[in-house]
Formats: C-alpha cells, structure tokens, sequence
C-alpha cells in the first residue's frame, strides 16, 4: 500500500490528487488537501482516474489492421508498418499528401504537447490539424489581433472579482476552460458569498445559472450582436473608463453605433431595458470581469464575440487589473506562439481556401482535403488522441473519408470510431505511468502555480513511453527510419531550448555552449529534460529538482497586471478596432435584419463525461450523462413529440430520445457530443451508445477569421418519430465494426 501525489490530466482545473496504491492497482483517489490551489477538491471524473486508468479495453499492445482483422503486434513490427506507409505515400504523392491531427489528449499530455512541434516539422506539410479550430482558435486570433500576442489570453480574477459575467461557458459542469481554476464551482459561490454578483447569458438555464444571480436566455448565435450592445450602450451612457493604452477607440465607438440595444433586442431574445441593465452594472461594478468560451466560440461570429469580450473588459477598466481580467505568469518560459505581431492566412487550405491560423489549418476541411482529387489531396494521416469521427463536424463524412485513405496512424489507448479505420494503432501508457505537467493549462491559472507528477508506475519492460512512440514518429517522418533513436528527437528539441536560452540576457544559460547547458538538465526521460529547460529559464528560475521536491505544488502567488509582458502589438498598444475585423463587422450589420431559423441546435457538455472518450468506465456512466435531446415543453407539445424525435440538418438525419426541459430556450434543442459508440469495441461505451451530435453539425459552416467549426446554432428540423424496434434507443450505426483478434 502506498500513497501517491498527482495532477488529475483530465480537464482544464488541474485539480491535485491524493491516489492511494496496493501494487499497482490503485484502491482509491481523493482530493489532495495539501495543494495549495485546488486544497483537496476532486469531481466524480477525478474520484474514478483508477477505473479509467485500468479499464481493461485499454489496448496494452501496437495493434495492425489487415481487413477486417486486427492483430497485436510487437512496437518494431508496428514502426516498420508506419514506416512503410508513410514513405510509400511521401513517395508516391509527396509531403503535402500526409497530415496530421492533434486531439484535445494533446494538450493535456507531456508525450503531446512537447513533440507536436517537431512532429508536424519533420513531416514536412501544411495540413496540420488539431482541435484548437473545434475548439479555442477564435480566442487566439482574436487575442492575436487585439494583443499582438495570440497566447495572450486573459483569466477572469476569479477570487477577487465582484461580478462575473459568463457568456456561454458552464464551468458548473465543464469545471472551466482556459481558465484553470479547480473547484469552479467553490469559487463561484465565493463570489455571492462576499457579496459580488454572477450573471450568466445561455440558451439554456444551466448549473451555472443556478450558482448566479440572474441568468438570460439569448438566441444561438448572436452573442456578437448583444455583445456590441453593451459596447453600445457604454458609449452611449458615457460609462467607459479606459485604464490601459489602446488604439482605435473612435473607430470602436462608430462601429458599435448601429447596434442599439433596440436594434438587437429581437434577434438575440434579449429585451433592451435587460441589455443597457446589464451594461451598466458590468460598468459600476467596482471590479468586473467577462468569460466566455465553447458557446460563443463555436458558434456563428466566434472572433468578433471573443475580441467584444475583451473590449468590454477594456473599456470597463477591468483589462489587467485584480479583480479584473489578467494575464497568467506562468513558470515555465513563454514561447512565442505563431508569429509576432500576429498574423494568420499566411496560407489556405486547397479547396475551400480557408486561412491557417498558428500554422494550422481548419479540421471543419479535413474531408474535402481527403476526398478532392489533385495535387496535394490527403492521402494518409497521423492522428494523435483525437477520435474525429465524433468529435469533428459532419463526423460521419470524414468517417468515410478516413476509409479512403491509404495510410492511417493513430497515437490512442483505445480501438474506437475513428482508430477503427486506421492500419496501425500505437497505444500510449497508462496515465499512472506517465509523467504529467501541464505545459499549456498552467498559463491559464486564476492563481500563479506549478506542480509538476512524476509516474506512479514504472513502464513495463519493453513497453513505450508517449514521447518515445511520439519521437519515432517524429525520425520515420524525417526519413531516419523505424529503428532510429528517439533520443536523437530529444537532443534536437534540447538544442533549439538552450540555444534560444544561450541568447536571452540575464537567463541561467546566458552564453553557454550548449553541451555546458545541456549537462545541468535533470530529468528521467526527454520531455523532463525540455521541461527543467523551460522552468529554468522561466520567471521564477525554478528547476525540474525543485518541482520534485514540492509533490503537493507551489503557490506562486496572486496574479499580477503585465499587459505590458504580453503586449505583441507594434505600436505597443491594445488594438480595439482591428482593421482585420471590418469584414465581419459588416456581415453582423446585415445579421440585424436576418431572419432567425425556427429551430437550431446547440450542445452541452455532461460532468461525468470528457468529449468523447470517458463513456467506457462503468462508474461514470448513469445519472443525468444521456444521449438526449433536450426541448421547451412547449415545443415538444406544438411538434407533437412523444419519446423520440428526428432531427434532420443540413448534413444529417438522426432519431434521439427527448428529454422536456424547461431551463432551454424555446426554439432551441440540445444534444450533447462525444456519443455515437454503437458496436464500439468499448464494451461499456457500446452498451450506452447514444448518437452522434455531430451527424448534424455542417462541416461548410465556419468562423471567417479562424476557420473554427461552427457547433452551435446550426439550423435544424424535429418531427416525430417511432422509437427505433428492439432497444428503445437511438438509431443504430451503419459502419461494420472490425473483430479484435488477440
Ligand atoms: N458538436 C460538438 N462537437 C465538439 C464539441 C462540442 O462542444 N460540440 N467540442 C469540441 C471540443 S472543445 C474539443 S476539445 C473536441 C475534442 O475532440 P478530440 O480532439 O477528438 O478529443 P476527444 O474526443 O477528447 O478524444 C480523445 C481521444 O484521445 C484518446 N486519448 C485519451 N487519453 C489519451 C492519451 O493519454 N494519449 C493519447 N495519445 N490519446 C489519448 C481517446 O481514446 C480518444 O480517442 O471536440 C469538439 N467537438
Ligand atoms: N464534464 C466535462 N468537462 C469538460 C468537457 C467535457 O466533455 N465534460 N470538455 C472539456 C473541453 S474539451 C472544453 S473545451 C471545455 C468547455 O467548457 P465550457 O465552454 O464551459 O463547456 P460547455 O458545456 O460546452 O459550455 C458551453 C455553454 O454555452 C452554451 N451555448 C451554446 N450555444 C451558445 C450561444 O450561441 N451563445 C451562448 N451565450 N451560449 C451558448 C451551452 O448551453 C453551454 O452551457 O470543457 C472541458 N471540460
Ligand atoms: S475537475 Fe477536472 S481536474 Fe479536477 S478532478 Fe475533475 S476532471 Fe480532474
Ligand atoms: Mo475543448
């Protein structure tokens, strides 16, 4: 029996653990009370990392696919198999005919985040993916274009704030999202507790809106409108009080000036009296601060909502300042993300012309770069923890277009709908035989903080680490071949660290050769190594050693106004009025007068799920975590709904179970994604299969500015329907599913 301090990988909180061992089985996990930040706070995700850390469908072997039959095989045979893949189709058709994906996992994982970089390099393309354009790309263009620095992404001062406006974002369940606060849910009801105020605005009354003082419903969509009508109404009232530098404040005021709080009342459903209240309570609240995420992200106009975000914290005073929004100091050292001063577009996909945003392209044009014959179609593609066919819109369609394919590699533990129709599956370790930091989620703590978990377990004999699999991934793309050495890839990346090191003034490594620098690294493995690097030359001059001797974490204190450290603009002031947003300011003009389909569908994310991978572990499965479609009681009754209902989009045709729910919007019904796991090798996942979301989500609809896959909003019918024979569940999948042979 033993005791185990750890980070829980799962979600964006970072919360602690405290992981009770017999052997190698873990016996139970509780919240670690010692964590400075998140003082013992664990959620039913976190209470089962053993269960899912153990789940027996876990593969433990590479697996190769001929036909229909999967096979284990030993790591060698299965990098001569990716070797022998990738180069016929490098040969054949060139680099551009290879992409990759990097799923949302990579964010989270070490094996990831470090050796996406010199993968994507060594392949040599452009059609790089990932799920920051399903995901967060409106926010890095937005804050790329307004701060010249597309990292430069603010947190709301959570624990200082005295009103907090959540537009779209429902951290009650989602436990919040570029913004690592563990026990969000605490921290909110600390707001009322000291007296502040929580308004949040969702088409649905969310768990969220029960912790807040006043929810509003608003229509899918349109938060661009009612978000310049608060802009508006600032102006309007004389109640803007600027406290940083900026630029384009008049240009700002006229381009707020159509949208009256009148003029936007009837397509956002907000009545007007309701949206100059809010504007003026944002405003004389002594210190204030705006979130937003996924709802407005993925939605219609997500760069031009995320940028009126930030505007109206700037304009209220609230931009760096605590109780305001302000800017994580991270520990480890801020590498420039995508050029400085930002810029995307820099290339387009092939055939819809869509911009690259941070070097990658939009997954919302992944099919059509597969199914569009000429020079440059993708032929093969190295997916990293990314399971697209649930997770990407019109999922179904890149489902089939992955079977087209001649080549596909997945980096995941398990055999589901979308590694299924790869040839080689290279399954990482179990998370308790990894070492965890979270590289890009502690630049995004309410609170300065680190904390870095060594494994819990050591790697079996013979067994592969995610770096290594990564790193050898990394040489049979550069053309070294399968059996090369992954610590070449380390040294590599190494290198490039300390020689940017060598260059910056005052850094521990001011100078050195790199040999001399490379000998003071401390680490077990490759990306502990990059990782003392990076914490050596950040601002604390912490090193890998002092991490380790703190199991429990280090505070690093309160954070701090530096707008002035993040700014990338190149007058050196924050930009309210990109010219780079004309365009869509225009488009939202015309949005005035549109009219609004009768009926859209939104999302919703489950606290006892994770995007489309925890379904699996019988303990989270139950309660309210269904594949259900939520819709207005009055709705239901003037459609003539009973159990099921069919929901055909524009891409998609789907038979659901309803679920009347009086906390969303009439006009709007929602189902969550993640589902769809009918036939799955998953065993428990295929007993709970629900239906794919995103059957329904068009892959034609995307942001403007970042290309990120518009979820939210899409136009939908309901009618409906009988409940499918036999289960009493939705329709069932139609793609064969293959035999694991063991
Ligand atoms: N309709 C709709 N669609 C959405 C969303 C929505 O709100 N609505 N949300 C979007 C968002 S925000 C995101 S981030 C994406 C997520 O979409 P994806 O990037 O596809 O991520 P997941 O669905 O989480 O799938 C994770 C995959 O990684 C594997 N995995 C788990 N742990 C590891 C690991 O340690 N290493 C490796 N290599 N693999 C691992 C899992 O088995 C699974 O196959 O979905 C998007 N899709
Ligand atoms: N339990 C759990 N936690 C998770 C995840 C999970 O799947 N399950 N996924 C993780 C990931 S990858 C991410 S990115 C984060 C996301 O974290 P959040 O963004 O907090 O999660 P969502 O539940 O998608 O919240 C979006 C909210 O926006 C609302 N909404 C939809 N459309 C609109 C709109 O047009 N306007 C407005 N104003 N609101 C709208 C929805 O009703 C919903 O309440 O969560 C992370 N944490
Ligand atoms: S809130 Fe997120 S980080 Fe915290 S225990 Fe739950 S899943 Fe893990
Ligand atoms: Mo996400």
């Amino acid at each position: 029996m033993r005791t185990a301090h750890r980070t829980c990988p799962l979600c964006d909180a970072v919360c602690g653990l405290r992981i009770e061992l017999d052997d190698d089985r873990v016996t139970g996990v509780r919240g670690d009370p010692d964590d400075p930040f998140s003082q013992g706070y664990v959620c039913p995700k976190g209470a089962s990392l053993g269960r899912i850390d153990e789940d027996p469908d876990r593969l433990r072997t590479p697996m190769i696919r001929t036909g229909d039959q999967w096979r284990e095989a030993t790591w060698d045979e299965a990098f001569r198999a990716v070797e022998k893949g990738l180069t016929g189709v490098f040969e054949k058709h060139g680099r551009q005919s290879v992409a990759a994906y990097f799923g949302n996992p990579t964010f989270h994982t070490m094996g990831g985040i470090f050796y996406r970089g010199p993968l994507s390099q060594s392949l040599g393309t452009t059609n790089l993916y990932s799920a920051g354009t399903i995901d967060q790309m409106p926010k890095h263009v937005s804050c790329g274009l307004m701060f010249g620095n597309a990292m430069a992404i603010s947190v709301p001062d959570l624990d200082r704030t005295d009103h907090l406006l959540v537009i779209g974002a429902n951290p009650a369940e989602s436990h919040g999202s570029l913004c690592a606060a563990p026990d969000f849910p605490g921290r909110l009801k600390a707001i009322r507790a000291r007296g502040g105020r929580i308004v949040v605005l969702d088409p649905r009354r969310t768990r969220t809106a029960d912790l807040a003082d006043e929810h509003v419903f608003v229509r899918p969509g349109t938060d661009a409108l009612l978000l310049f009508a608060l802009v508006h109404t600032l102006f309007a009232e004389d109640l803007t009080t600027v406290r940083v530098e900026t630029e384009g404040l008049g240009e700002l005021r006229a381009h707020a000036a159509p949208f009256t709080p009148d003029a936007v009342s009837a397509a956002t459903g907000v009545p007007a009296a309701t949206i100059v209240r809010l504007a003026r309570e944002l405003a004389s609240a002594p210190t204030a601060a705006v979130y937003t995420r996924m709802g407005t992200s993925t939605a219609d106009f997500g760069t031009l909502t995320q940028y009126l975000v930030d505007v109206l914290n700037t304009l209220t005073g609230n931009l760096d300042r605590p109780g305001g929004v302000m800017f994580t100091r991270p520990a480890t050292l801020e590498v420039p993300w995508g050029p400085r001063p930002f810029t995307s577009g820099r290339w387009h996909s092939r055939v819809r012309q869509l911009p690259e945003a941070l070097g990658e392209l939009p997954v919302a044009t992944l099919a059509d770069e597969m199914e569009t014959p000429g020079e440059g179609q993708v032929r093969a593609l190295i997916c990293v923890a990314g399971n697209l066919v649930l997770s990407a819109p019109n999922g179904p369609r890149l489902g089939r277009a992955l079977d087209g394919l001649d080549f596909m590699v997945c980096v995941d533990p398990y055999l589901n709908e979308t590694t299924r129709r790869a040839h080689v599956i290279l399954p990482p370790p179990r998370m308790m035989q990894m070492p965890h930091y979270d590289l890009l989620l502690l630049t995004v703590t309410v609170r300065n903080y680190t904390r870095f978990s060594p494994p819990v377990l050591p790697l079996e004999p013979g067994q592969l680490s995610e770096a290594e699999i990564m790193a050898r991934l990394c040489l049979i793309a550069a053309g070294r071949g399968a059996d090369a050495d992954p610590a070449a890839v380390d040294e590599m990346v190494l290198g490039e660290l300390l020689g940017a090191g060598a260059q910056i003034p005052g850094s521990p490594f001011e100078g050195m050769e790199a040999a001399e620098a490379r000998a003071l690294l401390d680490g077990d493995s490759g990306p502990e190594l990059m990782l003392d690097a990076m914490l050596r030359l950040g601002p604390y001059g912490l090193s890998l050693a002092e991490l380790r001797e703190h199991p429990h974490g280090i505070d690093l204190g309160p954070l701090k106004p530096r707008l002035k450290e993040v700014l990338g603009t190149e007058s050196g002031l924050v930009r309210l009025a990109p010219a780079e947003l004309g365009g869509e300011i225009g488009r939202l003009r015309k949005r005035l007068a549109a009219p609004a389909p009768p009926m859209v569908l939104i999302g919703r994310r489950q606290l006892r799920s994770n995007n489309s991978w925890l379904h699996n572990i019988p303990s989270l499965m139950g309660g309210s975590n269904r594949c259900t479609l939520h819709i207005h009681p009055d709705d239901l009754a003037r459609l003539g709904l009973d159990t099921h209902a069919r929901v055909v989009s524009a891409t998609g045709d789907l038979v659901v179970p309803v679920e009347p729910d009086d906390r969303i919007m009439p006009g709007v019904v929602s189902l969550p994604h993640g589902w769809g796991h009918a036939g799955s090798a998953q065993r428990t996942a295929s007993l709970h299969p629900g239906v794919n979301a995103n059957a329904l989500t068009d892959d034609s609809a995307t942001d403007a500015l970042s290309g990120n896959a518009v979820f939210n909003g899409a136009p939908v019918t309901v009618a409906p329907a009988p409940a499918p024979a036999g289960t009493g569940r939705a329709a069932p999948h139609r793609v064969p599913l293959p035999v694991v042979a063991a």
